[in-house]
């Protein structure tokens, strides 16, 4: 029997992200998103593939709940397509009422079962007119502008949404969408790939600039909503777990811990402590933007709660020498083998994923503490399975790995709360089957089966069902 620790309001539910999953790029007035730009260019998509008929949930907004419903779940994390709400994007734009419409009707349809919304503002798909029109999150004095402008129109029409998300993942919109170019707009210093990056600078100013219209967007929540609202709002980050490859080897314990302050620390250190890690200054010089007196103002104190999404671990290893200028990663290699020898766990459909549930119960203590205690959503924890796509549904539909998954991680997740770590939530990564980024369909990631070529009909697998009653033992009942 496990013990109960968690609170007796903990939100416990699924997530999604409008590219992932809405399709519809046309209805009623969207306009077009860096993603779907992004995903025309031959060879950026494993198989071609775009959002552009995706899970159909665009249209299918009542089975989706109904989903839902059946799981159980008492909160589901969805996002909003921008480019939905104001077509070009910008500030001076027209709004589009259809599409404010459609997320309003959606909270209280989700309200309506019972099911709390937790809603993020940005997963990536930022409208292609603002990266067409003054080069999108690399122009600071703009992006901010609108993203505050794109914010406020949201809190003053959805005021029964009570968690908000500013942005999901800021490293990966910074790393993959400038440095490696792997995902849109797919800025990279590598010609081959790309026409236009620089790989040594531009990520680190995407991601200041991210973190200035995160605060900028607190701001404005706090002083003219939260009051009469009485929501709250943080960021969401990503951060893999890490483990020095020889644990008696001093320098790779140090750059274990260097690994985390280049994934993790890069957003939450100015935003709990108003700068960036010294490892990072040290490595990165005058590429790593400063800020100003205003910004630190602005980016400090700005979480509500801390919005976290993890999936793995890696072995880390040190580097000798001096680093890459293209470095993001903090002048080390990663291995899924320690120098024992000792696997970190079990390959997936990801070559990035491997199962390690104790890394999360280490990184929610280390988070916790570094960052005083902070209250934690967990916004997404999932796995994909090693030839999940090649098997026929029925196989697909008894997904007893990613049950396994779930039991690990929700396991460590309850060991860290007994432990003092204020865990608040969880959202399991995904409510179902959706677009893998440059993965495409390959990848499942569902809770529930997607049937691509079927009329995106949605199949329930034995993880939908799993989720809810591991949480409701450890759910406290009073
Ligand atoms: C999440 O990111 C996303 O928020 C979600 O949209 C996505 O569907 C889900 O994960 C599953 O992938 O290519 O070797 O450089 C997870 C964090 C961080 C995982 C970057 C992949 C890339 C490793 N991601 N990482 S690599």
């Amino acid at each position: 029997m496990p013990t109960p620790v968690l609170p007796k309001d903990f939100q416990w539910g699924f997530a999604t992200a409008s590219y992932q999953i809405e399709g519809a790029p046309e209805a009623d007035g969207r306009g077009p998103s860096i993603w779907d730009t992004f995903c025309k260019i031959p060879g950026k998509i494993a198989d071609g593939s775009s959002g552009a008929v995706a899970c159909d949930s665009y249209n299918r907004t009542a089975e989706d709940i109904e989903l839902l419903k059946s799981t159980g779940a008492r909160a589901y994390r969805f996002s909003i397509s921008w480019s939905r709400i104001i077509p070009i994007g910008g500030r001076e734009d027209p709004i589009n009422e259809k599409g404010i419409a459609f997320y309003k009707k959606f909270v209280d349809d989700l309200l309506a079962e019972g099911i709390t919304p937790f809603v993020t503002l940005f997963h990536w798909d930022l409208p292609d007119g603002l990266d067409k029109r003054y080069g999108g999150l690399l122009n600071k004095e703009e992006f901010v502008k609108d993203y505050e402008h794109y914010a406020r129109t949201l809190f003053a029409a959805m005021p029964k949404v009570k968690h908000w998300i500013t942005f999901n993942e800021p490293w990966c919109s910074s790393i993959l969408g400038y440095n490696t170019g792997l995902f849109a707009p797919g800025h990279t210093s590598d010609r081959s790939k790309s026409p236009v990056g620089d790989s040594t600078r531009e990520a680190w100013i995407v991601g200041h600039n991210l973190l200035i219209a995160h605060g900028a967007a607190v701001k404005i929540y706090r002083e003219e909503f939260k009051s009469k609202d009485g929501g709250e709002i943080g960021i969401t980050l990503n951060g893999d777990a890490t483990y020095p490859w020889d644990p008696n080897d001093p320098l790779d314990v140090e750059a274990a811990e260097r690994k985390l302050e280049f994934s993790i620390s890069w957003f939450a250190d100015p935003i709990y402590f108003g700068r960036y890690p010294e490892s990072m200054i040290k490595q990165l010089g005058d590429r790593l933007p400063t800020f100003t007196p205003e910004e630190v103002a602005l980016v400090k104190d700005s979480n509500d709660f801390y919005g976290m999404n993890h999936y793995t671990a890696n072995y880390v290893k040190h580097k000798t020498g001096t680093a890459d200028p293209a470095d993001f990663v903090g002048h080390l290699d990663m291995f899924f083998e320690n120098k024992a020898g000792e696997c970190i766990g079990p390959e997936t459909q990801s070559v990035w994923l491997r199962p390690n549930p104790n890394g999360f119960y280490e990184l929610l203590k280390w988070i916790s503490k570094r960052y005083g205690g902070p209250k934690i959503f967990v916004t997404e924890n999932g796995t994909s399975l090693k030839g999940e796509n090649d098997l026929p549904r029925e196989k697909i539909l008894d997904d007893e790995f990613r049950v396994e998954y779930f039991r690990g991680y929700i396991g460590a997740l309850a060991d860290a709360v007994k432990d003092g770590v204020d865990v608040r939530g969880y959202l399991a990564w995904s409510l179902m089957d959706n677009f893998e980024w440059a993965e495409g369909y390959e990848t499942r990631f569902g809770v529930t089966f997607v049937d691509y070529e079927g009329g995106q009909k949605r199949y329930p697998k034995k993880s939908a069902q799993t989720i809810g009653p591991i949480f409701e033992g450890f759910i406290k009942k009073e």
